[in-house]
């Protein structure tokens, strides 16, 4: 089994460093491919990350598997030189968030497989044997759990580790339906073809939340692994204690945003689907007129609470349909539910539901004109009828706007079919074309 060769220390690191952003600033001639890449974005790291590079160097070795190390650097102090000088090959990029650093980098790859974390000293990346082994397992994604692994006393504020975590980490397995137990660790391991497909855009912390909720919602095979979690360096304060106190709280926020984003199935659909069934069921109950049943007289306002509940249920559930398509990350239930719920099926289904709920108006309005403009009793069956019209309306809407998303899937498919295609002519990594 190869091993890690760890390049020897440059002293050119600060003529490297020295290259243009978005550049790849070692210049190993060599470019062959590796196992791992360890992929480590960096900001000002200038007191841990010397010995960071050491650590993953360390761990390379004990796992016996060839690696690189590749620090995505943002830094305004000596991180970069310093890492270079530890045999990391340095990618620098504009500061952008730490998740637009992990987007820079990915083309940059070497390895099959990344491992991703801080340079901070806080994961220990001297035991990687684990994430390796899972991923070697079959594993597309493999999440670090700090919970299920050690915390150094004080190495996550009481805060953090007793509430927001758990809670977040709870809220986000009861959405996607999944068991982790810590999904903020910033230690994971994953294959470089499932980064690709993850397509991650979030541009800050959030990355970590739009990562795990991807593999789940593109059923990539995931698994755990226990880590150790350090304690900050006296001297070194996290990222999100130098911005301020309203930097986590920020974090937190934008963590949320995503897993809401992306959850349709769970806001909307089954909640959209219930809502419909049950307003459909008062509203049509009452088509006739009101009545009693068990005791409880069922009459107009029963009725209008049927109308709201049917079309709010049906506003939602189409929603989470074309969110479903939008995304489409599952292609053959997008390409089914274009398939059924065609375009002329939808124009038809919108005109019978106008035409069906405009007769009851239209005899209604004879009645009117037949009145000397006065109605002399409510005619519910004339009220269902307008939910049909409104149901008819909203059925065209949704009919027009599934097709233009389901074009617009088809051409990202297309688009990204071309990528892969001139991505494996190239190589599996061209730096020459940055
Ligand atoms: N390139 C780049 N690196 C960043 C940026 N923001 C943070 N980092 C790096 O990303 C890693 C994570 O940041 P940390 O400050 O360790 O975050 P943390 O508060 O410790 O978060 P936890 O480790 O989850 O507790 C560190 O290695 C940082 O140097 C950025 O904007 N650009
Ligand atoms: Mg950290």
């Amino acid at each position: 089994m190869p091993t890690s060769r760890r390049p020897a220390r440059r002293s050119a690191g600060e003529r490297l460093v020295s290259a243009s952003a978005s550049e790849l600033l070692a210049e190993e001639p060599a470019r062959e491919s590796v196992e791992v890449s360890i992929l480590v974005p960096c900001l000002n790291e200038e007191l841990t990350v010397g010995e960071f590079v050491d650590w993953c160097w360390e761990g390379l070795a004990a796992a016996r598997v060839s690696g690189e190390v590749l620090i995505v650097d943002s830094s305004e102090d000596r991180s970069p030189i310093i890492a270079a000088a530890h045999g990391a090959r340095v990618l620098s990029v504009p500061r952008r968030g730490l998740g637009r650093a992990y987007i820079d980098a990915i083309p940059h790859l070497r390895g099959d497989m990344a491992i991703l974390g801080d340079c901070d000293l806080t994961y220990d990346f001297r035991e990687l044997e684990g994430f390796i082994a899972a991923v070697r397992g079959g594993h597309d994604f493999v999440m670090g759990t700090r919970t299920k692994g050690a915390i150094e006393p004080g190495a996550m504020p009481a805060l953090h580790r007793y509430f927001g975590s758990p809670l977040t980490t709870l809220l986000f397995n009861l959405i996607y339906g999944t068991r982790f137990s810590d999904i903020h660790c910033g230690m994971r391991a994953i294959t470089r073809e499932a980064l690709e497909r993850i397509e991650l855009e979030s541009p800050g912390w959030e990355y970590a939340s739009e990562m795990i909720l991807k593999a789940r919602k593109l059923r990539m095979r995931t698994t755990e692994v226990p880590v150790r979690f350090w304690k900050d360096r006296a001297g070194r304060e996290s990222h999100l204690k130098r911005g301020g106190w309203r930097t986590p709280w920020i974090a937190g926020w934008d963590s949320l945003r995503v897993m809401f984003l992306y959850a349709p199935d769970f806001f909307l659909l089954r909640p959209g689907a219930v809502l419909l069934a049950l307003g459909l069921l008062l509203a049509g109950a009452l088509a006739g007129g009101p009545f009693t049943a068990l005791g409880v007289g069922f009459n107009l306002h029963w009725m209008l609470l049927g109308i709201v509940a049917a079309t709010v249920g049906y506003g939602a559930l189409q929603f989470a349909l074309l969110a479903r398509v939008f995304y489409d990350f599952d292609r053959r239930r997008s390409d089914r539910l274009l398939a059924t719920l065609t375009y002329n099926r939808g124009v038809l289904a919108s005109a019978l539901l106008v035409a069906a709920g405009a007769i009851p108006n239209a005899v209604l309005l004879v009645h009117w004109l037949s009145n000397d403009l006065h109605l002399l009793a409510i005619q519910y069956s004339s009220v269902f009828g307008l939910l049909l019209v409104i149901l008819g309306f909203q059925t065209f809407g949704f009919t027009l706007l599934l097709h233009m998303l389901g074009a617009g899937s088809r051409r990202r498919r297309g688009q990204r079919g071309a990528r892969s295609a001139a991505g494996r002519r190239a190589g599996p990594l061209d730096l020459s074309s940055p």
